[in-house]
């Protein structure tokens, strides 16, 4: 019996992946950054043993139906040929979130199994190969290997294609993310059809990836320079970019709700009125706002004139992937 268990934090992108060149590689069309925070994370524990006779995955004590067992189930099968195992897995995983508010995070799910079995396994894997496993279960779990800012660097094959964390001088350790949860009763597209329909047919999709290296650029040179205005202005436009590729997908779709809009013009007059602030979104109705750690609590207090204080939830910058010997039962 082999056994090991991960904690793996979400993380927010501030440059969107949005579109894969390779599907069964998971590599993406272009670069994107995010920040990884501690609000938000899975813990999961995998445990591999001869008495198993098909792998088994529970999420928050519920045993998990055959579609959700079987991306798991995908994912295990990668790593059962990278290890050499030949055996099946019990996987026990945990979301730690505020709410149900539909913030379960594929990354740090994704990224918290690909440790657990790095663990139980002894793959004895780099952070580099750990970002690489991660990224095959969801492209943007191999952000969530590391703290602090991240880029994917797309690549062009498995072997060139992982994250790796940006030298920032800890000052995303000044910075904040307040989650507005908006709960709306839209069926879900979710990112992985949404971004499949975008690249395959939206006429927008050229133009986003026109401009994102040169978000990219102007992101990178913000941190270097902790400049936030730049960050925040760059961030929310990479943002608006991502959700604009959606209107002219065939069929058109949109992750907004209106509730979403209410939120985002109340960031532009939040910042107006002088409280620096910038927006960005998923693939969801949630909208999450950056700003300077100092000026989150006066954010939220504006916030609260229109959400309960339910619906707002602060985050800081997160740490990178933690791994433990053993495994929860
Ligand atoms: C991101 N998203 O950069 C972008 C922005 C959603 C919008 O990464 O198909 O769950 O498993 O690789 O990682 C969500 O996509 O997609 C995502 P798959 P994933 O955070």
């Amino acid at each position: 019996m082999y056994e090991g268990k991960a904690r793996a934090y979400t993380n927010i992108a501030l440059i969107k992946y949005w579109g894969k060149k390779d599907e069964e590689l998971i590599l993406p069309m272009n670069n994107s950054l995010s920040l990884t925070l501690d609000g938000f994370y899975t813990e999961t524990s995998v445990i591999f043993a001869e008495e198993f006779s098909q792998d088994e995955f529970f999420l928050d004590g519920i045993k998990q139906n055959a579609a959700a067992t079987q991306k798991v189930s995908r994912f295990l099968s990668l790593v059962r040929q990278q290890a050499d195992c030949s055996l099946y897995a019990k996987v026990t995983s945990k979301n730690f979130v505020p709410t149900a508010a539909g913030l379960a995070s594929s990354a740090s799910g994704l990224a918290a199994l690909a440790g657990a079995c790095n663990e139980a396994l002894q793959m004895n894997l780099s952070e580099k190969d750990l970002s690489r496993l991660a990224r095959r279960g969801s492209g943007s779990a191999c952000r969530s290997i590391f703290g602090g800012f991240v880029e994917w660097e797309k690549g062009i094959s498995d072997a060139t294609s992982f994250a790796q964390p940006i030298a920032s001088d800890h000052w995303e350790d000044e910075l904040a993310m307040i989650f507005i949860l908006i709960n709306d009763q839209q069926k879900d597209i979710s990112s992985r059809d949404g971004m499949k329909r975008t690249v395959a047919t939206s006429s927008f999709y050229p133009g986003w990836l026109d401009s994102v290296d040169e978000d990219l650029q102007k992101i990178k040179e913000a941190i270097q320079k902790k400049d936030f205005q730049g960050l925040g202005e760059i961030a929310e436009g990479n943002a608006l970019k991502m959700h604009g590729t959606t209107l002219a997908a065939v069929p058109p779709f949109t992750y907004w709700s209106p509730q979403s809009l209410t939120a985002m013009n109340m960031v532009r007059s939040i910042r107006n009125d002088g409280l620096p602030c910038y927006f960005t979104m998923d693939a969801g109705p949630n909208v999450k706002v950056l700003c300077e750690r100092k000026n989150a609590a006066a954010i939220v207090e504006q916030l609260q004139t229109v959400f309960d204080s339910g619906q707002l939830v602060t985050a800081y910058a997160g740490p990178g992937i933690q791994t433990f010997k053993g495994a929860d039962k």
